[in-house]
């Protein structure tokens, strides 16, 4: 069955490929299964039609036959843990690429995502200055861990895993904030350099310069 997942028709990044379609994208590039996407505009996610599949009105969505999932972390677990490629056989190892999932969403994401509502959304505000830097030391500190648990390793738990490409699309968001030290930027252009990660950015880049072929 070929599953169709939910993209932006216009997405605010312009081709950076840094909304929550690109993992999920990159997660059924990696495990070689066929996607149709449906291409969805601000408008559309607020109906009744896209509600029922998304509570929250937003991308991405993922529907085969019967079932419908949202939330991109969710969606990536489940093509990862219904197809070879993406997490361990080994229980063990699958558990930690679990865990690592995990962390990237839920411990080194958060301060990132503050760093966006700053300077998006609170730049005008009198504690802007004030509360930027303070924003931008959390996520220095989390970086500084998480680099050094990396140390010279090229993936988070030896082989790739769904817990590598959940934090490298985290990561990504940093990009050209100066924030990520050189072996994380290695660590970003590692996960950029795999193939099914080019393809990914490639179709989701092609809906920008209105060459995609959709669902
Ligand atoms: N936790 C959810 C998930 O992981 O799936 C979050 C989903 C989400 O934030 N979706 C966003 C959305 O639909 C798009 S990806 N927003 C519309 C709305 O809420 O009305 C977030 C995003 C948007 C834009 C950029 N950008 O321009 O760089 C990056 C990321």
């Amino acid at each position: 069955m070929v599953p169709t997942i939910t993209a932006f028709e216009t997405s605010p990044d312009r081709g950076q490929g840094l909304a929550r379609d690109m993992p999920v994208r990159w997660a059924l590039e990696e495990v070689g299964q066929r996607y149709d996407v449906r291409l969805v505009s601000f408008r559309d996610m607020k109906q009744s039609a896209h509600l029922r599949l998304h509570p929250f009105g937003q991308i991405p969505t993922y529907e085969a036959g019967d079932l419908a999932l949202f939330e991109s972390g969710a969606i990536v677990f489940h093509i990862a843990d219904r197809h070879a490629g993406l997490l361990p056989g080994d229980a063990s190892a699958r558990a930690r690429a679990i865990t690592w999932m995990f962390a990237a969403l839920s411990t080194v994401e958060p301060p990132i995502l503050d760093r966006e509502i700053a300077t998006l959304v609170e730049n005008d505000k009198t504690w802007h200055a004030e509360r930027l830097p303070l924003v931008e030391d959390r996520i220095r500190a989390r970086l500084s861990e998480l680099s050094h648990r990396l140390g010279d390793a090229d993936w988070l738990d030896d082989a790739f895993s769904a817990g590598d490409l959940q934090m490298v699309t985290v990561l990504r968001r940093l990009k050209g904030s100066g924030l990520l030290d050189p072996n994380l930027s290695a660590y970003v252009a590692r996960g950029e350099a795999r193939p099914a990660f080019k393809r990914a950015f490639a179709a989701q880049l092609a809906v920008f310069t209105g060459k995609a072929p959709t669902g």
